[in-house]
């Protein structure tokens, strides 16, 4: 029998125990009301690589309303796929033009306020959601086109003379690993950027990215008065001046002191120069931003009391919606990146892996992994394999048997992250394999499998990619739970592969959108702090009640068979055993 090695959580159970009693306790032995006011309604925006979402939740934190804006097929003049353009001249670039992301939110708001659902006036408080790292450079005197916008006009037609660059390079570009060696040189190496900022360089984080910008484009950095991530960009437009970046997604940038979340002076300047001033301040993701400009309350009747919460990052919002506040729970989100997340009371230093601030407490911090791999490389599986159809799919999936008769596969449609290997799609049978040991286990690379194999590879590759690297960077193996949530956490069958890989029991939310409804969570926790005048938990805004909102939790898949789960481990030390080689042979 073969026993999991349980590699040390990084944070104890006796810990995770007391914090939750902690919380807990805080919001029941305080006679304070934490509710919200009876008819306030709170709006969370998701500006995805793909789409921009809107959730409307009432005070009961149940959904009124939502609306989505697909960028290709909504807004087929900016000639984007999947959101994006993918520059071939060099290698690995990849942008979206800024103007689509305004014009989204236009017509988002359009529909809203058409919809006749609610009254703008009711919104107490909006927040939201964006895809992390990607940057937005403000031209000089732009301040002045955000003080005075036009309510006559729609934002687009006033935005077009806004940026010293037009397009934005987001979270897929990879175009910088010259920056993200020179800045760890410069800071004394991967692990010293790591202590100091949550993370080594990455090729998608924003202090390598405006690295490039400085080096190959000294013009537009000259011009730019404002850096903004995605979420400050569109906070700022909601508030008519440059938000703040708030200190979560700022950890996303290799700028950040985590520890003091304030900039880092060594930081910056193994970036570029005059950084501080055109990045502006941090705040806390709780905080007020500003109230709603006089644009949005003229053009759809807002409030004028409405506040704008700091806008964070997808991942750290979905931590939200998810409602993840206990270190043994794991969220897996599946969408066009793959993430896995959870929260710890320490920050690791560590080689692989993201640290940020917990973008709801105060203390403890929130860890991830990503993957550039997610739901477009299963897209191009399932159409050359399953005549483009998820049926197709499902049904192939359970033909195969789990382990996959030792059939393992590593599907890279574009450059992946984790681990930082080239596109490119690699096949390997493994014999020999009975599941205790790797002892006399050999593997052969092969050409193709057939559609069935070809599947089951894929998506066991996902999970326990996953599973290893999430064990590695020190998560809880096994988690005591798994929230999937993401476009393909619809997705029953794929579910069970994650129940039998990880060993454990793995739930769902109510919507696979959780990034849009935890802003709007987070919209109505910053509304409660501010009217409390300090930080207080999000838990006491549920409380026991939370089957009973937007973010209950329902129980989808389970691990049953022990033998497998014991099996699918030995699997992932060979698997990372030939990830390795392929690093080691094709790595960046
Ligand atoms: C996170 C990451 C992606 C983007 C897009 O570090 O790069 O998950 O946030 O979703």
């Amino acid at each position: 029998m073969i026993k999991r090695k349980k590699p040390k959580p990084i944070i104890s159970s006796s810990t995770s125990r007391n914090l939750r009693l902690l919380l807990g306790l805080f919001c029941l032995i305080s006679m304070e009301d934490f509710s919200l006011p009876q008819d306030a309604l709170f709006l969370g925006f998701d500006s995805s690589t793909q789409s921009l979402k809107a959730t409307v939740l009432d005070s009961n934190l149940c959904i009124l309303t939502s609306e989505i804006v697909n960028f290709d097929s909504e807004l087929p003049h900016y000639k984007t796929k999947d959101g994006v353009y993918r520059d071939s001249s060099i290698n690995g670039r990849i942008v979206s033009p800024m103007l689509m992301w305004v014009e989204a939110l236009d017509l988002i708001l359009q529909r809203l306020h058409d919809s006749k659902k609610f009254d703008f006036k009711k919104i107490a408080a909006v927040s939201g959601s964006g895809q992390q790292h990607g940057s937005v450079y403000w031209k000089k005197g732009s301040s002045d086109i955000l003080s005075s916008l036009d309510p006559k006009k729609p934002l687009v037609e006033q935005f077009g003379q806004a940026f010293s660059t037009k397009e934005s390079p987001i979270w897929m570009d990879c175009s910088t690993t010259a920056q993200c060696r020179a800045i760890e040189n410069a800071v004394g190496g991967p692990l010293e950027l790591s202590k100091l900022t949550g993370s080594r360089a990455y090729e998608r984080f924003t202090g390598p990215q405006i690295r490039r910008i400085f080096e190959t484009q000294p013009e537009v950095y000259n011009d730019t008065e404002r850096i903004s991530l995605v979420s400050s960009f569109v906070a700022s437009i909601l508030i008519g001046k440059y938000a703040c970046i708030d200190h979560t997604d700022g950890a996303g940038m290799n700028l950040m002191d985590i520890k003091k979340r304030v900039w880092s002076k060594q930081a910056l300047e193994a970036t570029a120069p005059d950084l501080e001033e055109k990045l502006g301040k941090l705040a806390p993701a709780y905080a007020v931003a500003g109230l709603i400009a006089p644009y949005f309350v003229q053009r759809f009747q807002f409030n004028k009391e409405c506040l704008v919460i700091q806008w964070s990052g997808d991942n750290p919002n979905s931590l939200a919606g998810l409602t993840i506040n206990t270190p043994g729970d794991l969220a897996i989100s599946l969408g066009t990146s793959d993430t896995v997340f959870g929260i710890t009371m320490d920050h690791k230093p560590s080689l692989e892996g993201n640290v940020f601030p917990n973008p709801v407490d105060t203390e403890s911090y929130m860890v991830m992994l990503v993957y550039k791999n997610g739901s477009l490389t299963r897209e191009d599986i399932r159409d050359r394999c399953a005549d483009k159809s998820w049926d197709v799919f499902n049904q192939y999936l359970k033909q195969s048997p789990p382990l996959n008769g030792g059939k393992l596969g590593f599907y890279y449609k574009d450059h992946e992250i984790l681990p930082p290997l080239p596109m490119g799609y690699h096949r390997y049978t493994v014999e020999n394999f009975k599941g205790n040991t790797l002892d006399g286990v050999i593997e052969h690379e092969v050409k193709e499998f057939d559609p069935s194999s070809e599947i089951r590879a894929l998506i066991e590759g996902q999970f326990l990619s996953m599973r290893g690297h999430a064990e590695r960077f020190g998560m809880p193996s096994p988690p005591k739970r798994i929230i999937a949530t993401g476009g393909a956490s619809a997705n029953h069958s794929i579910l069970n592969s994650i129940a039998s890989i990880f060993g454990c029991n793995v739930y769902t939310v109510q919507r696979p959108d959780s990034a849009s409804l935890g802003a709007a969570l987070r919209a109505a926790h910053g509304w409660l702090c501010k009217s409390k005048g300090g930080f207080v938990p999000i838990s006491c805004m549920y409380k026991d009640k939370l089957q009973n909102t937007a973010f209950g939790c329902k129980l989808v898949a389970t691990a049953e068979d022990d033998k497998l789960v014991a099996k699918y481990a030995v699997l992932v030390k060979k698997r990372m055993e030939i990830e390795n080689r392929l690093v080691q042979k094709l790595g960046r």
